[in-house]
């Protein structure tokens, strides 16, 4: 049985590859920081709480992480901690570059000493390109990040090449585009519009501020791109490979859609902007080119554009207790929408009539 290891197994992508590599037969050993309470909401969500190993580890500890590679001496370690809200670095720069650019550091290195026959996933993002140089992006595009977040992950990417170039460590980086799921925090603005478009439904609120509606991403389901990860790691060699859909869709898109979804009708009788969620730069547009991850890795995304916004809608509605049978029913909605919908309600709904 082969071992592999998470670093922020609780957050959005780090709970979907657990279930992945679960369902492979893998022994996950899952790591967080410690805080005051241990949110461990999607790993129910997903039904896999009892079945991986939880460790409390911080990317800021080296003699942490060295501890715990030694104690279980993975085969895979997927390293997806990260200070990952692009607006909060503006405001938090430094503790961004130590856990999202030294984290990655530190972390190589705890490798290196413990485990160095390990082989190394190292979260990269579209966030590197950001004033693109060239459109969609490969992995050839040169990186120009505007945020410090995103520079912090320019030099997570740069020492993991490094790495592997230096001490011959099986280290590969994904370069992955924008991906949401009924799962992503409620901060990031597809969760945000869904959350705040089933609470409208549900009469709880009446409006939605949003900052930047023009702003363009290539959004894809977290649960397609963590097999992406794995995949990588089960190559012949290590290398770096962009992951994304190949289609770019605006905010003011992604709200349109969503008040549809839920039958509201026109998104502008509910919307509003604000300054205070613009940030001091950002990213007009990113779209990506995945044709090397589609060539070696056979990848291509299962879920589109219309049904990511279907299953986050359909999923916060369920969550605010609105009657979802009529909806799930309907000949527009996919088998896999109705699947991830169920998934992320069974611990407060039980849809199962609707989703046969
Ligand atoms: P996420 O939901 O924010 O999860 C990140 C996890 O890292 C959280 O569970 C967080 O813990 C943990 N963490 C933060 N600081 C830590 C520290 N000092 N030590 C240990 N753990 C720490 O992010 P995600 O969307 O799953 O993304 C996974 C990775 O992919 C991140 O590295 C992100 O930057 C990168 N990425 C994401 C996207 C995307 O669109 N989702 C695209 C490209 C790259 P808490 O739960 O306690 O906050
Ligand atoms: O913003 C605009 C905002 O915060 C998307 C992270 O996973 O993907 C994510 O970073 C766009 C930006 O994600 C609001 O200005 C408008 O242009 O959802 P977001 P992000 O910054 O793209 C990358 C690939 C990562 O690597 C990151 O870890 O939406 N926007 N109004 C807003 N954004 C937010 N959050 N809130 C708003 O009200």
């Amino acid at each position: 049985m082969k071992t592999a290891l998470i670093t922020g197994i609780l957050g959005q992508d780090g709970a979907y590859l657990a279930r992945f590599l679960v369902g492979k037969g893998y022994r996950v050993i899952g790591t967080y920081r410690r805080t005051s309470q241990i949110h461990t909401w999607r790993l129910e969500a997903l039904g896999i709480q009892d079945k991986v190993t939880l460790e409390c580890m911080d990317l800021e500890d080296l003699s942490n992480q060295i501890r715990i590679l030694s104690k279980y001496q993975p085969d895979e370690i997927y390293n997806l901690a990260a200070q990952s809200f692009v607006a909060i670095s503006f405001e938090q720069p430094i503790i961004t570059g130590q856990i999202t650019g030294m984290g990655v550091v530190n972390l190589l290195e705890a490798t290196r000493i413990a485990a160095p026959h390990a082989r190394f996933y190292q979260a990269s993002t579209s966030e590197m390109f950001v004033r693109v140089k060239e459109t969609p992006q490969t992995e050839t595009t040169p990186f120009y990040p505007r945020s410090p977040y995103g520079a912090a992950k320019v030099y997570g990417h740069w020492i993991t090449v490094n790495y592997r170039e230096s001490y011959g460590i099986f280290a590969s980086t994904g370069i992955l585009f924008n991906h949401e799921s009924p799962l992503r925090g409620i901060e990031f603005v597809t969760r945000k519009i869904t959350d705040a478009v089933a609470r409208i439904k549900a009469g709880l609120q009446d409006k939605l501020v949003l900052g930047n509606m023009a702003a363009r991403r290539d959004w894809g389901f977290a649960g397609d791109y963590v097999e992406a990860m794995w995949n990588m790691l089960q190559q012949d060699d290590p290398g770096d490979y962009v992951v994304a859909t190949g289609e770019s869709h605006s905010v003011e898109d992604f709200a349109s859609l969503a008040f549809e979804v839920a039958g509201l009708g026109d998104w502008q009788a509910f919307v509003e902007t604000s300054s205070a969620f613009r940030r001091p730069s950002d990213v007009d547009f990113l779209i990506g080119n995945a044709a090397k991850a589609k060539a070696q890795l056979g990848w291509e995304p299962r879920v589109n554009f219309e049904e990511l916004v279907q299953m986050m809608v359909y999923s916060d509605l369920g969550r605010q207790g609105v009657s979802l049978k009529d909806m799930l029913l309907s000949p527009g909605v996919t088998q896999l929408v109705k699947d991830e919908v169920a998934v992320a309600l069974h611990p407060v709904m039980d849809v199962s009539e609707a989703v046969k």
